[in-house]
């Protein structure tokens, strides 16, 4: 029962994940980490804003949440040359929460989302955050 009661949990959150992502434009990034994915994987933030950033890491093992800068990827594994192209990280332990924030890129576009410890980009963790230029 239990169990049924979690995966009507999951759908319904995945549901407003869905309906959020049409006109989803939001300043609160609340995201979950597990072995190995964020969930959501999407964000859409307005360009330049103050963004408000919760996460926590239901995972075993250590998690990031690195946004890298516009038209950069880490390609399938972080390594030390992907350092300079990142815009924005936080790192968290297993078991981790963290309420933090961070200002949107100020340039629109998709960025990509990774996990930069080893091994998690092949993984899955993988997600992108959508800058949309913010409203006058
Ligand atoms: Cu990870």
């Amino acid at each position: 029962m239990k169990r049924i009661l979690m995966v009507a949990a999951v759908l319904f959150s995945l549901l407003l994940v869905s309906c959020g992502a049409v006109g989803g434009v939001s300043t609160t990034i609340d995201v979950k980490m597990t072995d190995f994915q964020f969930q959501p994987s999407q964000f859409t933030v307005p360009a330049g804003q103050e963004i408000s950033f919760s996460s926590s890491n239901n995972g075993a093992v250590v998690h990031n949440f690195v946004i890298m800068k516009l038209g950069t990827s880490a390609g399938d594994m972080f390594d030390e040359e992907d350092v300079p192209n990142v815009y924005w990280e936080v790192e968290l332990v297993p078991g981790g929460i963290t309420e933090t924030s961070f200002t949107a890129p100020a340039e629109p576009g998709d960025y990509e989302v990774v996990c930069r410890t080893e091994g998690h980009i092949a993984s899955g963790m993988i997600g992108k955050l959508t800058v949309v230029p913010a409203e006058e």
